[in-house]
């Protein structure tokens, strides 16, 4: 998953070496200013920034102190998320998270770091920290991706303890919802729900973490956005990082994440590609009202943004020691 920069090596002729040492000399060129405008953009730059989905205060503060010991951008954004995984009270994320019809909590999770590397694990039962376990998917495999019992089994062997992630209340509530004799996944409009999350360390690197236990009573198998990279989250350390949380099945229909880094690329602002990724959704789907999509993104300035269908949606901003809830702009105005 590295990037690599191929220079072709045509036959290098007398025209073929003039062209090649010109195309040489434009790369170094380019690579000096790609290292000035780095440098810049690290002056500019109030790093460490941590920034997260909703209002999950703990959570983001966790990675902010954690960025402030120094500590890079991936794990502090690991450590971040952890802390909602933990939260039993958090029916959304990790343990305590609403499970699918059938009673079976299932839950995903993805990282990507700076180099560009990533990991992801989909529907994993019995596993808390289902985030750090793609971090280690990405590190210690030569995978992307492991899926159900195999992501399970490859926790165990990594040193992580099986946990019954269902709990009482979670059940309970469940419970309630079978006596409904209609199938509809639940989703969170305005409530705490998916945790993504996306640091800037202070050497001005960028990664991301995102997790979830998806959709409350999806169907059994069902994946969302939140694993899948590119959907729930994309990083390109020269641009930014997006994450996105709500209706999983939207967001993977556009590639939301990666389409914001993409406009971002292309000059938008974090802010302006934001909209523009929740307007692909609400221009081509005419239920865009029964369903609630939310995106935040940072460039590599540290500039912010945030955009989602409707209001209600908040996500936390830590830099400089301050821990702020920042309202999200809205499609849906009435
Ligand atoms: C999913 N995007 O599984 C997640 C759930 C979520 O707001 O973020 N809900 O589709």
């Amino acid at each position: 998953m590295k990037r690599r920069d191929f220079i072709k090596n045509a036959s290098l002729t007398g025209v073929g070496l003039t062209v090649g040492s010109s195309l040489l000399s434009c790369n170094e060129n380019s690579s000096e200013k790609t290292k000035t405008n780095t440098i810049m953009a690290l002056n500019d730059l109030k790093a460490p920034i941590a920034i997260c989905t909703w209002g999950f205060v703990s959570a983001n503060a966790k990675a902010g102190e954690e960025l402030s010991k120094g500590i890079k951008a991936l794990d502090a954004a690991i450590a971040g998320v952890s802390v909602e995984e933990d939260n039993i009270k958090n029916t959304t994320v990790g343990k305590g998270g609403a499970p699918d019809r059938e009673g079976n909590v299932t839950l995903d999770a993805c990282v990507m770091d700076s180099n560009g590397d990533c990991g992801s694990v989909v529907c994993v039962e019995n596993i808390t920290n289902v985030a750090a376990l793609a971090k280690r998917v990405m590190t210690e495999t030569p995978h992307v991706m492991l899926a159900g019992s195999g992501a399970e089994e490859f926790a165990y062997s990594q040193g992580f303890e099986s946990d019954n992630l269902l709990t009482d209340s979670s059940k309970k509530v469940w419970e309630e919802w079978l006596k409904s004799p209609e199938y509809k996944p639940l989703i969170n409009i305005e409530n705490h729900d998916t945790i993504g999350m996306l640091c800037i360390d202070k050497d001005g690197d960028i990664a991301g973490a995102c997790t979830t236990s998806g959709l409350s009573y999806k169907m059994k198998g069902r994946v969302g956005d939140s694993p899948i990279i590119g959907s729930g989250l994309f990083i390109d350390n020269d641009i930014g990082g997006a994450v996105g949380t709500g209706m999983g099945e939207e967001i993977m229909k556009t590639v939301g994440s990666f389409l914001i880094v993409e406009l971002m690329r292309n000059g938008m602002s974090p802010q302006q590609a934001c909209k523009e990724a929740v307007q692909r959704i609400t221009r081509k789907n005419s239920h865009f009202k029964d369903f609630q999509i939310a995106y935040i993104a940072i460039n590599k300035s540290g500039d912010v943004g945030s955009y989602c269908i409707h209001k209600g949606f908040t996500y936390m901003k830590y830099q400089n020691g301050k821990n702020e809830n920042i309202h999200s702009d809205h499609y849906v105005k009435s």
